[in-house]
């Protein structure tokens, strides 16, 4: 059965609760103190099951609001979840103050359907009734309650007089409600706390949005207390689960009442944070002052109540009648997603001022400029999901957005942002790598980035193969996910070639090591085919296919490998060639114990100018001490 809630409103015994009665057969005022008064304090429910043209009847769910000025705040958090108003108007006293300030707030959560219920129609002849209607009217004009599209009738709740036309009209405008996404994500904001003997902790609220189960793990906000459903009630019967429109109690494992109260909210378990700021379109009434920056409120969203501080963004202040972007403080920590309506009344003395919607909740972001976040703010208050959902995406620049983070941000359903990220994909808005999504413009800047570094560190190391991609995400400061992603894609692109964890430029890198491995082998080929009679290493440079920089470079490496070994300036042995000699050398001893430079030289062949630095080598090494002019072999 569809469920459809429908709130009352106006003014102080104008005949809310006397029109819910009329209604229902259930009389919403339930407190002794309210029954002793006449009057209502806190919100009250009644449920009617209304026959409608089609086949289906609808489950109508109550919420009566008290009219009294002091009782504003209770009327607010019974109007937050409401489908269609009630705006109830007593034919004998017209539009008073209540009615103003309740329409007011009406429109301000942009509540979109109601009635106009002139009560107590029995009290005034034809004539009072017809003046009552013209002042209405023209109280409505150009409202979403405009008697031109949206229906007057009088009543009395008294004789009966204009309730079938009322349930009729009701029955209309109920059919007309859109159907809620039960399969978005729950929200139940908590209207009412008690202890039922023999259950236990009971709360009580308007389902906002999605289904609650029995068995179910919550989340309260803003505490984030985990606890269990061990039953479900709608409109007072149990049931095993209840779904977005309906009037919901919830039996609770796990949690005391004393932890309990209005203005809580219930969500699945592990999905939300509560924030302490909020980014939102703000909406003055042209009955308010003057609105400064920095001006404290109190703040309704839901059942719940706060204060918060006003950051006017892009102006100092704001005008009577004026709209504008703000971003709230609040005293309190709340959960809030965006398209969120709320109210704020004036400091003191309490009065409504405006309303409007949450834009956003998230968590500032430190690299955001304010200028840029306005800009920011403007292209969310009037973009479609995919592209509040690519807004969201490009505002994490390089770090990207996560799926359970887009979820937290919107309150979509996990099945609507893969939907949405996907499409995002494919029209080329962004691109997503592994469980994080990154706007398209963002990777481009990244790739762009990822080349010019790898070019610096080629440059920089021109005989290192390439840089690895640990390096590589350290210089970026990218996440594992968008770092890989940006390479492969560069690879695709046959920008970039990786081999194991190293990555190098396309081209560059491997003609490069092919280059350089050739020149390194030419070097250390001449040398080793020289033996003890060495080319000049200048020489053999000057024959190689890359520059002299890197030539040098090649030499230190062989060097430092001690392929070759250096002797003096310009004067370069392979390291096989200095191996023969020492052996040769030690071979002597068994035909004499001393060498003089002379018989050196016969013996390895070699001029007088390489003979000396050999020579000094040997007694380096131990091989040979210097005695006189002569060599002992060791
Ligand atoms: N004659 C007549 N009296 C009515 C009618 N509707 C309500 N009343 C009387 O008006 C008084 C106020 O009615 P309520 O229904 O309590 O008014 P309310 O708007 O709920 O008042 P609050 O909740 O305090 O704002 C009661 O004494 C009702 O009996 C009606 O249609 N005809
Ligand atoms: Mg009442």
């Amino acid at each position: 059965m569809k469920a459809v809630i429908v709130g009352t409103a106006g003014h102080i015994d104008h005949g809310k609760s006397a029109l819910v009665l009329a209604l229902t057969g259930i009389d919403p005022d339930r407190l002794e103190e309210e029954k002793r008064r006449g009057i209502t304090i806190d919100i009250g429910f009644a449920n009617l099951d209304l026959a409608t043209d089609s086949d289906d009847p609808i489950r109508l769910g109550f919420v009566d609001v008290p009219g009294h000025e002091r009782f504003v705040r209770n009327m607010l958090a019974g109007i937050g979840g409401i489908d269609l108003v009630l705006l109830v108007i007593a034919a004998d006293e017209s539009v008073k103050p209540q009615t103003r300030e309740h329409f007011d707030i009406c429109r301000l959560l942009s509540i979109r359907r109601g009635i106009t219920v002139l009560t107590k129609s029995d009290l005034v002849d034809g004539e009072t009734l017809e003046v009552t209607r013209m002042e209405v009217a023209e109280f409505l004009r150009g409202s979403f309650l405009d008697p031109a599209n949206s229906p007057v009738v009088a009543v009395s709740s008294k004789t009966g007089e204009g309730l079938a036309e009322l349930k009729h009209e009701l029955g209309r405008l109920a059919a007309d409600v859109p159907a809620k996404d039960s399969a978005a994500i729950f929200r139940l904001p908590i209207d009412r706390v008690f202890t039922m003997k023999g259950f236990g902790t009971v709360v009580t609220g308007t389902l906002i949005s999605g289904t609650v189960r029995k068995e179910q793990e919550l989340e309260l906000h803003p505490t984030s207390r985990r606890l269990r459903v061990r039953g479900v009630q709608v409109h007072g019967k149990a049931a095993d689960e209840a779904i977005a429109g309906q009037r919901t109690a919830l039996n609770l494992a796990g949690v005391e009442t004393a932890e309990l109260v209005r203005g809580m909210m219930l969500t699945p378990a592990g999905m939300f944070r509560p924030t302490s700021q909020a980014s939102v379109q703000l909406d003055l009434l042209p009955s308010a002052k003057l609105l400064r920056d920095r001006a404290r409120v109190h703040l309704h969203v839901f059942t719940a109540e706060t204060i918060a501080e006003i950051h006017l963004l892009g102006s100092k202040l704001l005008k009577p009648g004026e709209a504008g972007f703000a971003r709230l403080k609040l005293d309190d920590p709340l959960l809030l997603l965006p398209g969120d309506g709320f109210i704020i009344r004036q400091f003191s003395p309490v009065v409504t001022i405006g309303g409007g919607r949450v834009l956003d909740a998230s968590a500032p972001m430190s690299h955001v400029k304010p200028q840029e976040r306005l800009a920011w703010l403007r292209t969310l208050a009037r973009a479609n999901p995919q592209e509040a959902l690519l807004a969201r995406v490009a505002r994490r620049a390089s770090g990207g957005l996560s799926l359970p983070d887009a979820i937290a941000e919107t309150g979509w359903q996990p099945t609507q942002v893969q939907r949405l990220a996907f499409e995002l994909e494919r029209s080329g808005g962004s691109l997503r790598f592994g469980d994080l999504l990154v706007a398209s413009a963002t990777a481009e800047k990244l790739r762009t980035q990822m080349l010019s570094e790898i070019e610096v560190f080629h440059r920089a190391n021109p005989l290192v193969a390439g840089v690895s991609k640990e390096e590589l995400r350290e210089r970026l400061g990218l996440r594992p996910e968008i770092l890989r992603g940006i390479v492969d894609g560069l690879v695709r692109d046959r920008k970039l070639v990786v081999t194991g964890e190293i990555v190098h430029a396309a081209g560059r890198g491997v003609v490069m090591r092919d280059e350089e491995a050739e020149s390194k082998r030419q070097i250390e080929q001449a040398f080793s085919r020289a033996g003890l009679k060495v080319p000049g290493l200048k020489e053999v440079l000057a024959t190689l296919p890359v520059d002299k920089v890197r030539a040098q470079k090649l030499v230190t490496l062989l060097l430092r490998d001690h392929v070759l070994v250096k002797l003096a300036d310009d004067l370069v042995f392979h390291r096989d060639a200095l191996d023969e000699l020492r052996k040769l050398v030690i071979a002597q001893k068994t035909k004499k114990s001393k060498l003089n430079v002379a018989e050196f030289k016969n013996l390895t062949g070699i001029t007088r100018k390489y003979a000396i630095p050999l020579l000094e080598y040997l007694d380096r090494e131990r091989i040979t001490r210097r005695v006189g002019d002569e060599r002992v072999i060791l």
